[in-house]
């Protein structure tokens, strides 16, 4: 007989973490706004969550690592906000930040959620951090808690 793990939304159990870039601190901060309002919908109490805000983007899988391998928390979340510039930095900063947040859930099995913008123009990335669905970082947050329900069920299965 076949046997489904549904997503789960009940964050009630979960203890989690926010790692959040300063820089473009317009969008991010929205961001937060949208991952706390997010975990608070699923019911995550407030006390379980810990944000450590980092200088930007480049530095979130460092804090990222150093969060999941505490082995406090059940998902780790980072947010940040790379825009693009006349030069190919943020192409640099986006391919290491994406490749750094991916190594992190994988090698520590703690689910790593990447909330992290990469628009043209600063019109786009807060199009992308306004309210409610219309947040990456709500979206963020409710990926958080699926993935670590998930992480439980498949330990259990
Ligand atoms: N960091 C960002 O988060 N967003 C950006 O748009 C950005 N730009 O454009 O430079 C940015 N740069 C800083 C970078 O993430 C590091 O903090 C810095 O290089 C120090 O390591």
């Amino acid at each position: 007989m076949t046997r489904t793990i549904s997503e789960d939304l009940d964050g009630s159990g979960l203890t989690i973490a926010i790692a959040v870039a300063r820089f473009n601190t317009l969008v991010t901060e929205r961001l937060l706004a949208g991952a706390l309002e997010g975990l608070a919908e699923c019911g995550v109490p407030e006390d379980r969550i810990v944000v450590a805000w980092v200088p930007g983007a480049f530095e979130l899988p460092y804090a990222a690592r150093r969060l999941a391998e505490s082995g406090r928390f059940d998902a780790v979340i980072c947010l940040g906000c790379v825009i693009k510039g006349e030069t190919d930095h943020d192409q640099y900063i986006n391919q290491q930040t994406a490749r750094g947040i991916a190594e992190v859930a994988q090698e520590t099995g703690v689910p790593t959620i990447f909330g992290v913008l990469t628009p043209n123009t600063l019109e786009q990335a807060l199009a992308r951090a306004g309210e409610g669905a219309g947040n990456k970082g709500h979206e963020a947050a409710l990926s958080a808690v699926i993935m670590a329900n998930l992480r439980k069920r498949l330990a259990d299965a």
